[in-house]
């Protein structure tokens, strides 16, 4: 069938196994071929095929409503609900997001892009619907990696109890990003091999619904005898489960199991992250989780490492991997990131030093605060994510002034993951808290300088930020030690100043270089305490100055900057060049500096007019 022609789900239900199967088969390959193409979240997707048939075959949307947690794993949803057309636009400017979107479709009823809020969210749909006496269904599709977090388990508690019927669908492909980790994890992994799993296995004879739910509830009745509840029987679920997350027929007879209930359920399905694409199936590290464009062929990635660019992520790893070699008390502590933050090679020689939380990232702060009495700890963790642990960040860790490094990574415009992932609000809520310190390099040198700066020259915690891009790894700068607040100037006889940090520094730097213009530049490795004795010359030069920032303007450097010269009741013409007050959407960073007039060009013209 042509996927493009797909209007809504309704057709499932006229479909045999045979076809639903076909079909699969065909999402597969649309899949593998379009994400080759536009890059995106490959492994998840492929891995819940079946399971997504199954679903909208079983259910009415967008009258029964389904939550797809995190979203990441949404495609196959989009496909069936009128968007495969929109595929080649998957994550680009303007196109398909990479995530459920209420704008693109009725059938998206929440959005996410951060894990674990789908319970929850349900958890409210479930208490409306009851409340105005409408029928329908609530489904929510986690995945196991996803269910480790507290915002998961907060809902558990709230449903188990709650008289509501929602339905939970546990993916369970035994990976978040990389392996899954934790006692939970441990716990499904012994579900996930029970003989229950068996009996659902062998149910592929042919039984009538009647007796088949009958077969169902005795084996249920039999495992509550054999005092052998699940942690989900014990919150108060009806567990299910488990069961073979690519037999469409064994799902579709549970799906309706629980779509007859009138209580709320657990759907545990055995699921393999990356079926049916080889690279993928058989990877072991999370390397296919999300990919840039490939070569289906080869599994290669088409566009090369520029020479000599690495990531941030690993000029800053790198670092860590040399202190570690020198220090017995250094703890890294990861939140389910240890690819992305380029934490893989450690893990392999220092297994000892470094601990993945799994998808918690509140946890990660509260434990590495206490972990901070006898550790050097350092906590890479993407900027917005970092928004999960705001609270731990003020009452555990600066409030008792103790001391981390915290990596932030993806700081900036990420480009397609999209308003979500955006990292632009960490200097906003990092700022206004005593005892933090946020500091940002703009080359691989500054790097190596601010972190032993943020290890040896202060008492309090650091947040150093770093970017997506990529950065040249072989800078010729001297090292020149760090060991208080500091700005660097650059002066070129201008009429008007520029304030920057980190890549935004870097990348006007070579502007103004190339064009020969007369801007003064100031590097402003330290966001918050700011150099002072700079600020003043700035001050002192009463120049029209202007700060440049792709975070919101709302809280971050240039505000600072105007706070600074109303408490010393000082004046300056200051302009501040940030984003607006609203969500950033997806696009590639040019793409989006474009649209906010943040390009090279733009700046300049808004500079010398
Ligand atoms: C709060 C938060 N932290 C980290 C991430 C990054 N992330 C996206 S998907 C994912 C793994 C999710 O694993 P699982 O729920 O098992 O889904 P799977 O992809 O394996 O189907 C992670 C860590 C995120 N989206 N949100």
């Amino acid at each position: 069938m042509n996927l493009l022609d797909i209007k809504d789900p309704q057709f499932l239900k006229d479909l045999s196994f045979k076809e639903l199967n076909e079909l699969a088969e065909e999402i597969r390959s649309f899949l593998i071929e379009n994400i080759a193409k536009t890059g995106g979240h490959l492994a998840s997707n492929l891995g819940v095929v079946e399971l997504t048939l199954a679903i909208h075959r079983v259910f009415n949307s967008p009258v029964d409503r389904i939550v797809f947690d995190v979203g990441h794993q949404s495609y196959i949803h989009k496909i069936l609900t009128g968007r495969a057309k929109d595929f080649k636009t998957l994550r680009k400017f303007e196109g398909l997001s990479g995530y459920q979107k209420r704008k693109e479709s009725v059938h998206d009823h929440w959005e996410a892009g951060h894990s674990s809020t789908a319970i929850a969210a349900i958890s409210g749909f479930e208490v409306s619907r009851k409340e105005n006496g409408e029928v329908y269904k609530n489904i929510a599709v986690v995945g196991d990696g996803s269910l480790n977090s507290g915002l998961s388990f907060e809902a558990l508690n709230f449903l188990g109890h709650s008289g509501l019927q929602p339905i939970i669908v546990l993916n369970d492909n035994d990976r978040s990003i990389s392996k899954n980790v934790g006692r939970l994890n441990k716990l499904l992994n012994k579900m996930r091999s029970s003989k229950f799993y068996a009996f659902a296995k062998k149910s592929k004879r042919k039984w009538p619904k009647f007796f088949y739910g009958l077969k169902v509830r005795l084996a249920n009745t039999i495992r509550g005898f054999a005092n052998n509840f699940t942690i989900f029987d014990e919150l108060g679920f009806s567990y299910y489960g488990p069961i073979d997350g690519h037999d469409i027929k064994a799902l579709i007879k549970f799906l309706e199991i629980a779509k007859n209930k009138n209580k709320p359920i657990v759907l545990h399905v055995v699921t393999t992250k990356g079926k049916g694409y080889e690279h993928s199936e058989n990877d072991q590290f999370g390397t296919w989780h999300g990919v840039k464009p490939f070569d289906v062929e080869t599994g290669k990635p088409i566009t090369q490492n520029k020479e000599n660019m690495t990531s941030w992520s690993n000029i800053i790893s790198n670092y860590i991997f040399q202190r570690a070699k020198l220090n017995e008390q250094l703890k890294v502590i990861v939140p389910a990131m240890i690819i992305g933050s380029g934490f893989s090679e450690f893990q392999e020689k220092y297994p000892e030093k470094i601990i993945d939380v799994g998808i918690c990232e509140a946890f990660s702060v509260c434990f590495s605060a206490a972990l901070s009495e006898k550790y050097d700890v350092f906590l890479p963790i993407y900027s917005s994510f970092l928004q999960r642990a705001y609270d731990q960040i003020v009452h555990d860790l600066t409030r008792q002034d103790l001391k981390i490094v915290i990596g932030i990574d993806r700081a900036g415009i990420v480009g397609a993951d999209g308003d979500t992932h955006q990292g632009i609000y960490d200097i906003a809520f990092l700022k206004h808290i005593p005892n933090i310190e946020i500091i940002q390099p703009s080359n691989a040198v500054e790097a190596w300088q601010l972190l032993d700066y943020a290890f040896n020259h202060t008492n309090h915690s650091v947040a150093i930020r770093y970017s997506k891009n990529k950065i040249n790894v072989y800078q010729m700068e001297k090292y020149k030690p760090i060991d208080k607040p500091t700005w660097l100037s650059y002066d070129h006889h201008g009429f008007v100043n520029l304030i920057a940090y980190g890549d935004n520094f870097t990348r006007m730097k070579k502007y103004i270089d190339n064009n020969q213009l007369k801007i003064n530049l100031y590097n402003a490795l330290f966001i918050k305490p700011m150099d002072e004795t700079v600020l003043k010359d700035i001050v002192n030069s009463q120049l029209t100055t202007y700060v440049l920032e792709d975070v919101t303007k709302i809280s971050g450097l240039g505000s600072s900057i105007l706070e600074f010269l109303s408490d010393n009741d000082l004046k300056l013409d200051l302009k501040i060049i940030g984003l607006p007050d609203e969500f950033i959407d997806h696009g590639s960073q040019e793409e989006i500096y474009k649209k906010y007039h943040l390009d090279e060009e733009s700046i300049i013209k808004k500079i010398l007019g």
